[in-house]
């Protein structure tokens, strides 16, 4: 097994389930002590801990609600209290509740932007504020998604973040690459997670998606995990501000 990141220190968003657990197991399979962020189900964030620890590596977790922005300080606090610096940044917590357009109001669209965007703009600043002032040529990775290109029904409010991540990772890109930190995105296409469960057990929908993609089925969090982690290893050394569309060929697939 190779150990791209042995000695480093990675804090990932949402690392509780999901994508992101996928990717926070495999930086500690590879060497890194993690620290994850969750908003519920302390169990989850408890058997990512008793996994990573089985891996050899130190593991920490953190129960924050990211649509309270102002709590992003406090985790910063806890990182930096436990583990020093952070080496590898993926900022991947993310919601989507699926509603028709006219349904959305203010507080909703406002969780939506808080969750998948401001906390991530803000704890992206501190972790980069950090590594410049150290030294640390870090690699940072926003989990965007297929929906930054394409639209959704459903998914007015949450397609806007993920266009909106891009635009923030084309920035960053310029503003972090002279002290070395690459800045890039992951867009995931449909991984079968709790974020959909609901919105796939409707199978003629589940079938539509799968019938979209070129490889004919639909993806799992651990197919995320080898693009992720290509992006945020020392292999990478000249990508930076680009999206890699990680989505079994369903954009492509047009007839
Ligand atoms: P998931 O629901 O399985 O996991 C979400 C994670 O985010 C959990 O750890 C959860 O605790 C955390 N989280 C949710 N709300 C939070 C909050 N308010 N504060 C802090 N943490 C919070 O979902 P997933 O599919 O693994 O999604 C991970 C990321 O991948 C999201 O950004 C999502 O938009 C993106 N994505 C998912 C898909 C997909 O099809 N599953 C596709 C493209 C992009
Ligand atoms: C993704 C994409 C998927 C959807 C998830 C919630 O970005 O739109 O199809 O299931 O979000």
């Amino acid at each position: 097994m190779a150990e791209r990141f042995k000695g480093k220190k990675a804090l990932v968003t949402g690392g509780s389930r999901g994508i992101g657990r996928a990717i926070a197991l495999g930086l500690a399979r590879e060497g890194a002590d993690v620290c994850i962020t969750y908003s519920s189900h302390d169990g989850e964030a408890d058997t990512f801990i008793k996994e990573a620890e089985k891996l050899g590596k130190k593991a920490y977790k953190f129960k924050i609600d990211q649509s309270k922005v102002e709590d992003v300080a406090k985790l910063m606090n806890y990182v930096e209290k436990e583990m020093g610096n952070v080496d590898v940044l993926v900022n991947n917590a993310g919601i989507c509740p699926f509603k028709d357009f006219f349904d959305i109001d203010m507080g909703l669209f406002e969780k939506v932007m808080k969750v998948n965007v401001e906390s991530h703009y803000f704890i992206t600043q501190a972790i980069a504020r950090r590594m410049v002032s150290s030294g640390i040529k870090g690699r940072i990775l926003f989990i965007s998604s297929i929906s930054s290109i394409v639209g959704g029904e459903f998914q007015t409010h949450y397609t806007i973040t993920k266009s909106g991540l891009n635009g923030l990772v084309h920035s960053l890109a310029i503003v972090l690459g002279k002290h070395g930190i690459l800045v890039n995105s992951l867009e995931p296409g449909t991984i079968l997670t709790d974020i959909n469960a609901e919105d796939l057990s409707n199978m003629e929908k589940r079938k539509y998606m799968e019938s979209r993609t070129a490889v004919k089925r639909l993806g799992l969090p651990e197919d995320m995990v080898e693009p992720a982690l290509f992006l945020l290893s020392d292999q990478n050394t000249y990508v930076t501000g680009t999206e890699l569309l990680a989505d079994g060929g369903m954009l492509v697939n047009l007839q």
